[in-house]
C-alpha cells in the first residue's frame, strides 16, 4: 500500500545550521526533519588543575575535585572514559576504565581512577585559546596560538576501535615537542594496607610505546594501560627512571604526532563474578589483559588517524543522528559557561537547552555500549581514588534514571549493557530472592533454585549485587524491570521479548508474588516494605505495602500479564499474577488529597520527610504508567503530592519530578523543573551534580524533555502532549512512541501544524492530538489514507512496517481557561455547597466528584454561574471526597479542573 522510505543519508558534521522555520526540507523527499544542528561545548579559558581538596567534602562524605567536576570534558566508549582538562602548558587527560575497582566503602568496591595521561608542552602564552567538545561528533578539541604557531589537538574515543586517540598538531613544520607522561595515581603498598586494599603498578617506556601494569589487592583485578606515540617528523625519545620505572616518551620538533591509548582488567562478566563470595577468586584464572590490549592497540596502530576517524564518526553518527530537536536556538557566539551563566542570570536561550537535551544522548552513547558494562552513577568517568558512592549502579532510582532517555530518543541499544549485567547476576539475584524469601516469608519459599525468581536491592556493582532491605522494599525489582518492559514495548523486539525481557519480568514477577502477605481485609501488602531512604524520626521507616513496592508490583504483574499473552505463556505464575494483582491496592488518596506514600498516613507529611527528595510513591506516575489521563482523581492526587512535595531538591530528584509533570501534561511546570535542573544542577560543563557530579540527573532531563514532547503510555501516540509556552515554535524528528514508531513534529505559536510517523515494525498506529481527525493525512508520496476516527481528538490507521504517515493541516484549538477557585462548605449534615466565581450567569461548568481512592471521577451535574449545591443523605458516611469543577468552553471542550474536598479529617 505505501512504499518504503529511502534512507535519508546523513549529512556529516559541519553542514549548515538552517533556520528554525525551514521544517520541511525539499530534497529530503518531503520529509518532516528537523534541521540538523551543530552541538558544542567550547571555553576560552584553560581549565584549572588545583587537584582534589580533600578539606571540601561533598554531602555524603565523598572528596570534590571541583575543577575535574566542573570544568574537564568527558569523551567515552563505554569501557574507557576519559575527561580533557584543556591546558598548554600541561595538559591533563584522566582515565577511567569501568571495571577498575578497589575496595571502597560499602564492600560493593568503588570504581577508582585508571591512570592520569599528562602530556606537557610547557606553552606558558597561549593565545586565542580555545577548548571544547563537539556534541556532533563526540571529539573535543583544544587550540591556541603560542610563539606565532597554531597547536591544535583532537580527543576521541572509538568503541569500534575500542581505543582512545589523541592528534597532535602545529602549523609550523617542527614545532611540536612535548613529554607524554602518564601516571597511576593512588598507588598503596600492598605490605600497609589491611584488607588487601592495595594498588601496585609501574608504568615503563620503551620504543614508541609506554605500558602501565599492575593490579587491585581487593578483587586481585590484574589492569593494563598501553600508549602507542606515532610522531611524523622530529625525534622520539623513550626514557624510564633508575627503577626502570616511570617511563614517559618526548618528542621533540615533530610536525605532528598520533596517541592511541587502549586500556583493560581480567574483569569478564560473567555470573561466577557474581556468585564468587571470596573476593580475591571472582576473577580467578581469567588470562591477564596484557594479550587483549596489545591486540588492540596492533589493530589500531595499522590504521591512520583519517581511517580511525571515520570509523568513529560512522559508529557515533548512527545512533547521535536519529534525533533531532529544534527550539529556535543557534549556537551563540559565547562560551558555554557564559552561556549558562546568563541562562542563570534569567537569559534563557533554546540553544542551550536544545544543547542540554543531545548532551544527555551524547554522554549515553559514550558510556553504555554492547559489551561494555552499564552507565554507572558517573556513566564511565571518575577522578577520584573512592569514588562518591562508588560509582556504582545504584537500584533504587539512579541506575534506572540513567536509562530513561535510551527509548524514547532513539537510543534503545545503548540498554544492551546493563541488559547483558542483569544476565550475568541473575544467578546471584535468584540466589539472594531465596535467602530473601527465606528470611522474609518462609511458608512462599521454593526449594527449587530459580523458584523463587530474582531480586535486586539498591546497591550493585560491577562485582556485587545486593538484596532489597533497609530503605528500599523488594519495589526495587520491580522498578528495575520497568527497563525491561520499555525496552520491549519501544522496540517490540520478539527475539528480545523472548530471550531478555520476558524471563526478566517473569522472574521478578515469582519474586515479587512470594514478598506480600494478606491483611485482615484481604489485600495483598508487601512485608516488610519500605519507600526508598524515606525516614522517621531520624531512622530509616520499615512497614506494610507502602505506595512504592504495591505499584512496583502491580506494574510487574501488569507486564508480565501482557507479555504472557503474546509469548502464549500459561505457567503458574501468570495465574498467579492474575489472581494477586487486583488484591495490591497500589493507590491511596489521603486527607491532603494527596497519593498516600504510607497506608498509615493520613494527611501529607506525617510519616517521612515532607520534602524528601525521593518521590518512590510517583514512580506509578512516571516511568510506571498506573497513574494516568484514565485514572483522573488518581491523577489530580499525584499533583497534589508533587506540589506538597516542592520543586526544589537535588539534580536527579528534580529531573523525576520534571518526567512526573510531563506526564501530568502540564508543560509549563515541567518546563520550570527543566530550568531548576539547569540553574541550580548543572556545572560549566553541563555535568549534573547532585552534588557530587552524578549523570543520572542528565539523562533524567534529556528523558525529560522528550517526554514534554512525545508520549505513548496511554495506548496511543501523543505528541506534543505537555509542550510549554516557552517553546512557541519548534520541531523535533526521531523520537520514538511505544510500538516502535519513530515521530517528528513541527509546531508553531504552540499548535502543531504537522506530524509524520514512520512504522518500525508495524501495526495499529492510534495519533492522540486535538482534533486530529480533522487532519489531512497522506503516505509519504501524497497520497491521501482515511483514518478510524475514534472521537475527535484520536484516530487510528493500521501500519506496515516501513509505512510512513504524515499528518497535516491539523485544525488549530483553543485551551478554555479554568476557574480560579473552588471552595467547598459544608452547609449542614447532607448538604455541601460548592462555589467558584464565574464571571457571566451564562457560563458552563461541569461538577465531578471521586469518593475514597477512586481512580476517576463520577460525573454530577451540568451547570451555568458559580455555584452548586451537593445533597446526599448523609455527607459523614460518603467519607472523603474531592470534587472537581471544569469549565465547558463554546468550543465543547472542558478547563483542567479545581478540586475540593470534604470529610478529610
Ligand atoms: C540514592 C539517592 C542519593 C544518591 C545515591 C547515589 O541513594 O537517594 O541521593 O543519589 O543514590
Amino acid at each position: 500500500m505505501y512504499k518504503l522510505e529511502k534512507l535519508v543519508k546523513h549529512l556529516v558534521l559541519g553542514m549548515v545550521v538552517f533556520g528554525a522555520s525551514s521544517i520541511w526540507t525539499a530534497k529530503a523527499q518531503n520529509q518532516l526533519k528537523t534541521p540538523k544542528k551543530v552541538y558544542k561545548l567550547w571555553y576560552d579559558a584553560q581549565t584549572p588543575n588545583r587537584g582534589a581538596d580533600y578539606s571540601k567534602i561533598q554531602a555524603g562524605g565523598f572528596p570534590y575535585d571541583a575543577d575535574w567536576e566542573n570544568w574537564s570534558l568527558p569523551i567515552g566508549n563505554g569501557w574507557l572514559g576519559a575527561s580533557i582538562f584543556g591546558r598548554a602548558d600541561t595538559e591533563r587527560i584522566q582515565l577511567t576504565e569501568n571495571t577498575l575497582l578497589n575496595k571502597g566503602k560499602y564492600g560493593l568496591g568503588s570504581l577508582t581512577n585508571f591512570a592520569e595521561l599528562y602530556l606537557e608542552f610547557n606553552h606558558q602564552k597561549p593565545v586565542g585559546f580555545e577548548r571544547g567538545l563537539s556534541i556532533s561528533d563526540a571529539i573535543s578539541y583544544t587550540k591556541y596560538k603560542q610563539d606565532g604557531v597554531e597547536y591544535s589537538r583532537e580527543y576521541f574515543a572509538s568503541y569500534p576501535d575500542k581505543v582512545l586517540v589523541i592528534k597532535l598538531k602545529a602549523s609550523a613544520k617542527g614545532k611540536l615537542s612535548f613529554a607524554v607522561r602518564p601516571v597511576i595515581p593512588y598507588l598503596k603498598n600492598p605490605d600497609t594496607t589491611k584488607n588487601r586494599d592495595y594498588r601496585t603498578g609501574t608504568v615503563t617506556a620503551k620504543g614508541d610505546l609506554i605500558t602501565l601494569v599492575g593490579k587491585m589487592g581487593f578483587f586481585d583485578i590484574a589492569y593494563e594501560g598501553q600508549l602507542k606515540v606515532t610522531t611524523y617528523g622530529g625525534t622520539k625519545q623513550s626514557i624510564n627512571d633508575e627503577k626502570g620505572e616511570n617511563g614517559k616518551i618526548i618528542v621533540a620538533n615533530a610536525d605532528s604526532a598520533m596517541i592511541i591509548v587502549a586500556v583493560g582488567t581480567n574483569y569478564k562478566l560473567e555470573s561466577r563474578v557474581f556468585t564468587e563470595k571470596e573476593e580475591t577468586k571472582k576473577l580467578e584464572g581469567y588470562p591477564l589483559p596484557h594479550e587483549k590490549v596489545s591486540n588492540i592497540i596492533a589493530a589500531a596502530a595499522k590504521k591512520s588517524f583519517a581511517d580511525l576517524l571515520k570509523t568513529h564518526l560512522d559508529d557515533y553518527h548512527t545512533y547521535f543522528n536519529r534525533a533531532q530537536l529544534d527550539l529556535g536556538g543557534a549556537m551563540p557566539n559565547i562560551p558555554t559557561d557564559k552561556l549558562l551563566a546568563n541562562y542563570k542570570a534569567g537569559n534563557r536561550d533554546p540553544y542551550l537547552e536544545e544543547l542540554y537535551f543531545q548532551f544527555g544522548r551524547y554522554l549515553l552513547i559514550a558510556c553504555s555500549r554492547k559489551g561494555t558494562m552499564p552507565a554507572n552513577l558517573q556513566g564511565v568517568w571518575t577522578q577520584y581514588d573512592i569514588s562518591p558512592w562508588t560509582s556504582g549502579y545504584w537500584h533504587n532510582i539512579n541506575v534506572q534514571m540513567n536509562y530513561w532517555p535510551a527509548f524514547n530518543t532513539n537510543l534503545a541499544e545503548m540498554f544492551t549493557a546493563y541488559a547483558d549485567y542483569y544476565k550475568a547476576f541473575r544467578e546471584q539475584a535468584q540466589k539472594g530472592a531465596t535467602n530473601y524469601i527465606k528470611a522474609k516469608n518462609p511458608s512462599a519459599l521454593s526449594s527449587s533454585p530459580d523458584g523463587n525468581g530474582w531480586t535486586i536491592g539498591t546497591g550493585a556493582s560491577a562485582y556485587h549485587i545486593t538484596e532489597p532491605g533497609g530503605h528500599s522494599g523488594p519495589g526495587t525489582g520491580g522498578f528495575t524491570t520497568k527497563m525491561f518492559w520499555d525496552h520491549y514495548d519501544f522496540t517490540r523486539d520478539k527475539n528480545e521479548l523472548i530471550n531478555t525481557d520476558y524471563p526478566a519480568i517473569k522472574g521478578m514477577g515469582l519474586f515479587l508474588s512470594k514478598v506480600t502477605k494478606p491483611n485482615s481485609e484481604g489485600l495483598l501488602l508487601a512485608d516488610p516494605s519500605a519507600s526508598p531512604e524515606q525516614r522517621v524520626n531520624g531512622n530509616y521507616y520499615v512497614t506494610k505495602g507502602c505506595a512504592f513496592d504495591q505499584e512496583m508490583i502491580y506494574e510487574n504483574h501488569q507486564d508480565l500479564l501482557t507479555m504472557a499473552k503474546i509469548v502464549v505463556d500459561k505457567d503458574s505464575i501468570v495465574g498467579i499474577a492474575e489472581k494477586q494483582i487486583g488484591k495490591l491496592d497500589p493507590i491511596q488518596v489521603g486527607n491532603s488529597g494527596q497519593i498516600k506514600e504510607y497506608r498509615e498516613e493520613k494527611k501529607y507529611g506525617e510519616f517521612g520527610e515532607f520534602k524528601h527528595r525521593h518521590i518512590s510513591h510517583m514512580v506509578a506516575l512516571y516511568p510506571g504508567t498506573l497513574i494516568n489521563s484514565n485514572t483522573p482523581a488518581w491523577m489530580d492526587a499525584a499533583k497534589v503530592t508533587l506540589n506538597l512535595r516542592s520543586d526544589f531538591s537535588k539534580g536527579w530528584a528534580i529531573a523525576h519530578r520534571m518526567n512526573a509533570w510531563a506526564r501530568t501534561k502540564d508543560g509549563d511546570r515541567a518546563y520550570k523543573l527543566f530550568t531548576n535542573l539547569l540553574t541550580t544542577c548543572t556545572k560549566d560543563n553541563l555535568w549534573d551534580t547532585h552534588p557530587p557530579f552524578q549523570i543520572d540527573g542528565n539523562f533524567g532531563g534529556t528523558a525529560g524533555i522528550a517526554e514534554m514532547l512525545l508520549q505513548s503510555h496511554e495506548g496511543y501516540i501523543a505528541p506534543l502532549p505537555a509542550l510549554t509556552s516557552q517553546w512557541k515554535n519548534g520541531s523535533y524528528s526521531g523520537l520514538v512512541a511505544r510500538g516502535n514508531f519513530e515521530v517528528a513534529a513541527a509546531w508553531n505559536n504552540g499548535q502543531a501544524t504537522a506530524f509524520e510517523i514512520k512504522a518500525n515494525v508495524g501495526g495499529v498506529c492510534k495519533v492522540y492530538y486535538p482534533n486530529i481527525s480533522k487532519a489531512t493525512i497522506t503516505d509519504e508520496k501524497g497520497k491521501k489514507l482515511n483514518a478510524t476516527k475514534e472521537n475527535n481528538d484520536l484516530i487510528s490507521i493500521t501500519t506496515n512496517k516501513g509505512n510512513i504517515l504524515k499528518l497535516t493541516a491539523i485544525p488549530t484549538y483553543n485551551k478554555v481557561a479554568s476557574i480560579d477557585t473552588l471552595i467547598a462548605k459544608q452547609v449542614d449534615d447532607k448538604t455541601v455547597e460548592l462555589s467558584w466565581g464565574a464571571s457571566n450567569k451564562n457560563e458552563h461548568f461541569k461538577v465531578y466528584k471521586a469518593i475514597g481512592n477512586a481512580p476517576s471521577y463520577e460525573f454530577v451535574a451540568n451547570i451555568t454561574g458559580g455555584s452548586y449545591l451537593f445533597k446526599v443523605g448523609n455527607i459523614a458516611s460518603i467519607g472523603r471526597c474531592t470534587f472537581k469543577v471544569t469549565k465547558v468552553g463554546d468550543n465543547g471542550r472542558e478547563s483542567e479542573g479545581k478540586l475540593a474536598y470534604i470529610n478529610n479529617q
